[in-house]
């Protein structure tokens, strides 16, 4: 039997499930660049090169160790710009007796698989995607029954299934969770460890004159491009930052400071979605530097839990929400996103230098995309669909099982606390707290009304007069708790968030 294996382009790994069982003397392995991945919403530049880069190389690693690769390339002629175009032109040119895949990390192409059967006239084989820790089976067996699908519940469930930092049925340490212990203030003088980037090297410049040349009014900007594209230089990322990084990535992962793009954090999360790197290495990675006695116990359980608990949680959500999930709206929030966003021209110096770094890296780390962009979109309304497209287009880790419940569930509380127990709304205390942006800002964010008060004052202020107050009326459609008793303070950010 001859197989027509169609990996997509964040489906870049040997083991992926279309790939087991390959047969090298038959099998062809189907790749596409299609246009219509890359302006379903208008990727970040940088994203862009990421994913063409890193599919190209892949095919490369393929072929060189005797596998049969069709690659399409977007410029190549009569390219149909689409999956399934694709898709249909590959079978006429090999007579193959089936179709493999994996499952996709979208709802959007999980309904164009559903049809690719029928289309093409062909057995399509749609593989589960088990490079994640918990199959969308056991999230679905996990959250059966469960009144309440928390995320400190479910990272419990996955520490004892996979027995990470425990000891026998107990957490290592006694506790579950040291967050409390990485909330720390940046000091004025502490020294962040140059980030290692990766230069470009041919293939990636050819990408990238391709995207500058046809995708050139995308936002954002190429010339800092230094990503890895490759498995070996994800490696090389990986051992970078358990080794210069993760000891201080605990402390300060709530921290912001202006001109330091990366600060402690991990900036894997591309690389994991794209294949390039597995959760388990990257989970045991982080284990082993603690078994080595190299990281304490509180900076190893926080990164863990990001990888172990809050990824794993959101695809599982994702997966059992979609399709309906996207079109809550619990605040019903209706206002146009500011044109800033794209622009970055405000004089709100915290959004200004997050939204350039945005720019440059097509990057922001977890707080600022949660207490800055986040939280402003939520506080001044803004429609939940447009604040989507933008995060999904401009960080290159933006993949809609990730995003979606991210900005839609944490950020925005547009599902009524499905996965957020309460909105994160601050206003510039916190902010001013946890960051140097204030000190160089047209506002103050000790003032609440008149020209120089902050906006985010402003903002909560009326935020927490209208919407919250509003809401304590309102009924959670599903449950039969009054929401007002899950929206007590602590909501802000003067109690920390
Ligand atoms: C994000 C992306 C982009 C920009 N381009 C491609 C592409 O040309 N070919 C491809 O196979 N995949 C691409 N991707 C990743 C897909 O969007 C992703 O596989 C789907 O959204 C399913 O998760
Ligand atoms: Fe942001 Fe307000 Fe601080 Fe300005 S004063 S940087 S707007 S929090």
């Amino acid at each position: 039997m001859t197989t027509l294996r169609f990996v997509l382009g964040d489906q870049l790994s040997r083991a992926v499930s279309a790939l087991q069982d390959i047969d090298r003397a038959r099998d062809i392995v189907l790749m596409a660049e299609v246009r219509e991945e890359a302006t379903y919403v208008r990727h970040h530049k940088q994203k862009l090169v990421l994913v063409l880069s890193a599919m190209r190389h892949f095919a490369a690693s393929l072929r060189t160790e005797g596998t049969r690769v069709d690659y399409v390339r977007l410029d190549d002629n009569n390219n149909s710009g689409s999956f399934t175009g694709e898709l249909g032109r590959a079978l006429s040119r090999h007579p193959v007796d089936r179709v493999v895949v994996t499952e996709p990390g979208e709802w959007r192409v999980w309904e164009m698989m559903q049809k690719w059967g029928r289309d093409f006239g062909k057995p399509v084989e749609i593989r589960e995607d088990d490079r994640f820790l918990c199959s969308r089976t056991e999230f679905a067996h996990w959250a059966a029954g469960r009144k309440s699908l928390r995320l400190e519940f479910f990272y419990r469930h996955m520490r004892r299934q996979t027995g990470w930092l425990m000891a026998s049925d107990k957490p290592q340490g006694g506790q579950w969770n040291y967050d409390v212990e990485n909330r720390k203030a940046l000091p004025k003088h502490l020294k962040v460890a140059p980030r290692q980037r990766f230069a470009p090297d041919a293939m990636t410049g050819e990408v990238m004159a391709l995207v500058g040349q046809r995708f050139a009014d995308h936002f954002g900007d190429l010339e800092f491009f230094g990503w890895a594209v490759t498995r070996d230089d994800a490696l090389e990322a990986l051992r970078h930052f358990i080794a210069d990084c993760l000891p201080q990535f605990g402390d300060y992962q709530d921290a912001m400071k202006t001109g330091e793009d990366w600060l402690f954090h991990a900036a894997l999360s591309p690389y994991l979605n794209l294949g390039l790197l597995g959760a388990r290495e990257v989970c045991e990675a982080a284990l082993d530097a603690f078994r080595n006695g190299v990281l304490p116990l509180h900076a190893v359980e926080g990164f863990i839990r990001q990888i172990l608990g809050w990824r794993e949680y959101v695809r599982g959500i994702y997966w059992m929400q979609m399709p309906v999930y996207p079109k809550t709206n619990f605040l019903s929030a209706n206002r146009a996103l500011p044109a800033f966003y794209w622009t970055g021209e405000t004089d709100m110096n915290c959004l200004r230098e997050c939204i350039a770094a945005t720019r440059r890296n097509a990057y922001a780390h977890h707080i600022q995309r949660l207490m800055l962009t986040g939280n402003f979109a939520l506080l001044a309304g803004v429609a939940p669909a447009q604040v989507e497209d933008w995060y999904l287009s401009v960080y290159a880790d933006a993949f809609d099982w990730a995003e979606l419940p991210n900005t839609h569930g944490m950020a925005l509380h547009a599902d009524g606390g499905l996965l957020g127990s309460k909105p994160y709304a601050a206003s510039g205390a916190y902010i001013d707290r946890m960051s140097d942006y204030c000190a160089g800002c047209a506002y103050d964010p000790k003032i609440k009304t008149g020209s120089k008060a902050c906006p985010f004052n402003y903002l909560f202020g009326l935020w927490t007069n209208l919407t919250l107050s509003a809401l304590k009326k309102a009924v959670i459609p599903d449950k039969p708790e009054r929401i007002s008793e899950r929206l007590k303070p602590p909501f802000s950010g003067e109690t920390g968030v």
